[in-house]
């Protein structure tokens, strides 16, 4: 049996859950308590050797990186989230790229400030805003075209955006989201899948 170890509350821990949900793999889950500093303990880095989660341990086949665990699973999954052909495989690179590369470290800056309360310079809060800005003007561009990030079909791309977002939304980031209509309406749609509740403990 697939063995998970990580935190409900981390966003990288919930790309691989909701994964996992979509293509529709049991797993075992072994909460590793952050609170505790359990992730800098041996017994997770063992699986995890930078002390982060998640890692997972698929019958002895052992990995960590919560976008390369995400494309494993989802390779070894029923319901594909790599829907459609290489052109549409490509833009869910593409925009995953975009998330690991401009989005999500910026996004973590209003989290840390208002969720976790670790307090963030102002010039940091303020060049993150602005970084976040243009990602959503970019995602605004696609989403008037098409309803998910790579097309018509829910895909890896919007599933690495989430966490973020749902965090995002608790913050003041929610108001550089509200800028954006398609942005809105795309979250409404991706966050009120049956899936994501459950793994943000809503259902
Ligand atoms: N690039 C890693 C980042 C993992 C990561 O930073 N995880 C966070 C939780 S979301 C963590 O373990 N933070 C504790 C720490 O870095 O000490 C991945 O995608 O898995």
């Amino acid at each position: 049996m697939l063995k998970l170890f990580g935190n409900p509350y981390s966003t990288c821990t919930r790309k691989v859950l909701m994964t996992l949900a979509e293509t529709s793999q049991p797993y075992e889950f072994t909460v590793v308590d952050l609170g505790k500093g359990e992730h800098k303990q041996p017994e997770n880095m063992k699986h995890q050797p930078f002390g982060r989660v998640p890692a997972i341990d698929d019958d002895g086949f052992e990995m960590f990186e919560s976008r390369a665990i995400a494309r494993y699973l989802n390779e070894k999954g029923a319901n594909k989230l790599t829907p459609g052909d290489a052109k549409t495989r490509a833009k869910i690179e593409q925009w995953i790229s975009v998330e690991t590369s401009e989005f999500s470290q910026n996004a973590m800056k209003f989290v840390y400030e208002y969720v976790m309360k670790r307090p963030q310079e102002p010039a940091v809060l303020e060049a993150a805003g602005k970084a976040i800005e243009k990602v959503c003007s970019v995602m605004e561009e696609t989403l008037t075209k098409t309803p998910f990030l790579a097309g018509n079909e829910f895909s890896l791309a919007d599933v690495c955006y989430m966490p973020y977002f749902e965090y995002g939304m608790t913050t003041p980031a929610k108001e550089i989201f509200a800028k954006f209509p398609h942005v809105m309406k795309w979250w409404e749609t991706v966050s009120t899948r049956p899936t994501w509740q459950k793994v943000v403990g809503k259902a």
